[in-house]
């Protein structure tokens, strides 16, 4: 049965098409900087978000209207596997990321839970065979049960702690059995709402042991996946304590757990903490912990995670640049972990919403490859910083400096030499340069 039966197959038409159905800057075959986009961009569809959520808010119930509604549990399920490939086969996207609970519903039991996501594992493997799709990554949603209120791994209830690693556990089977090149933490509830009920230490220790087992585990089962933390500093709990990428890498530094994972950084948890999306990513490639992406985009208005699609092409640009920066992303990809608005409640409506995000990253990425080719803004900072090529600057980077050597120098310098101009003005309007022009 088709899910989707109003929209065919997604094509690139290139810039000038007045389709809506169609690619006007993705065109999966193009070159860009020695690799094709496809290669390049690794495109995921977060099956959350398409298939198994609805519209829903805080003060309101679904409004989306889908094929499976009249269906309830397993079938429901089923139903939305077969959905998922037609999408994905439309819509030309490579991989897929889900959650446990997205493709199965949890039952009244662990044991049953661990059943059912048998069950559509198997109608996912099968789907994955026939379509060549991949998984990018799986992870296990330790969040969203009210059994997880005081969180999974920094839960105070030792038996919650357990049942949260026994859904790990079935995670990384899962993960194995279907090829998944990553696999994903995300601690929704991993944090604290007051310190006065809160034992910090005891909570931080306890998550790095739950990810240490993971490790171990992966291991013994011979799970090669990289394992990936995606940082957000809040929502739903108010301190959540994968703040930010350099809070992150800190942490996993502490607990001597930084060789076995890397970052999935999503925009809309960077404009959360603060940051723009490219400070993540900068703080990640320099600590060699850029793993992959979750491509959305926050409101400037609204202070919450709207999880939009990605649309704008200057955020996209520099996104790309330090993607290009790092080489890549090496088994990580670019995940619509974003949602349709509540209006947009028809099925076309998933479709206008890739199109527009995988548009947006793939212009990005043409644009990015040339100002890297240029060398305009390397150049640039390259100069910047020449002071730190020779004399005593070259000494305060080989370390051969002390705050002796450099006070007898400063004693010593009487023209020191001039500072210059950050140029920023003029740097931002060459980057809308690129942007226009390419
Ligand atoms: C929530 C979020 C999650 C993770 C996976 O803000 O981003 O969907 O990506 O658990
Ligand atoms: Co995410």
């Amino acid at each position: 049965m088709a899910y989707f039966e109003n929209v065919g197959k997604i094509n690139y038409e290139g810039s000038r098409s007045t389709n809506p159905f169609a690619f006007k800057y993705y065109n999966p075959e193009e070159k860009v900087a020695g690799k094709t986009m496809e290669e390049h961009l690794r495109f995921a569809m977060a099956y959350w978000h398409t298939l198994t959520a609805g519209g829903s808010d805080p003060f309101g119930t679904d409004t989306a209207v889908r094929g499976w509604d009249h269906l309830s549990g397993m079938d429901k399920a089923k139903a939305r596997v077969e959905a998922a490939f037609e999408f994905m086969d439309k819509m030309n996207l490579q991989y897929f990321c889900f959650h446990d609970v997205d493709i199965a519903p949890e039952g009244s039991s662990l044991n049953e839970f661990y059943g059912n996501i048998d069950t559509v594992v198997d109608l996912i493997e099968q789907g994955m065979k026939t379509s060549g799709k991949k998984l990018l990554w799986n992870t296990a949603n330790m969040f969203t049960n009210p059994r997880y209120m005081h969180g999974a791994g920094s839960t105070c209830n030792a038996d919650v702690y357990a049942h949260a690693a026994a859904q790990i556990k079935k995670g990384l089977e899962v993960g194995k059995r279907l090829g998944a090149e990553n696999y994903v933490f995300w601690g929704g509830r991993e944090g604290y709402e007051t310190l006065l009920n809160t034992d910090m230490k005891l909570e931080m220790d306890n998550m790095a042991r739950l990810f240490s087992m993971a490790v171990d585990y992966a291991k013994e089962i011979g799970f090669d996946a990289q394992f990936l933390i995606e940082p957000k500093p809040k929502e739903p709990t108010k301190h959540q304590y994968d703040f930010d990428a350099a809070t992150t890498i800190s942490f996993l530094q502490k607990y001597d757990l930084d060789q076995h994972f890397k970052l999935n950084l999503e925009a809309n948890h960077a404009t959360l903490a603060g940051h723009t999306f490219d400070h993540e990513l900068r703080v990640a490639r320099i600590n060699g912990m850029l793993g992959s992406l979750d491509a959305n985009q926050g409101d400037m208005l609204l202070g919450w995670d709207t999880d939009e699609f990605p649309v704008n092409i200057y955020d996209a640009t520099l996104t790309l640049y330090e993607v290009l920066k790092n080489d890549g992303l090496g088994k990580g990809g670019i995940n619509f972990d974003a949602k349709v608005r509540r209006q947009s409640f028809e099925p076309e409506d998933l479709f206008h919403a890739h199109i527009a995000g995988m548009d947006t990253y793939a212009k990005g990425l043409k644009v990015a490859a040339k100002m890297l080719e240029d060398g305009a803004f390397d150049n640039f900072v390259e100069k910047r910083y020449s002071s730190f090529k020779e004399g005593i600057g070259a000494d305060i980077v080989s370390g051969k400096a002390t705050l002796a050597s450099l006070a007898e120098y400063a004693l010593n310098n009487n023209q020191p030499r001039k500072n210059e101009s950050g140029r920023q003005e003029m740097l931002k309007g060459m980057l809308n340069q690129y942007i226009l022009a390419e």
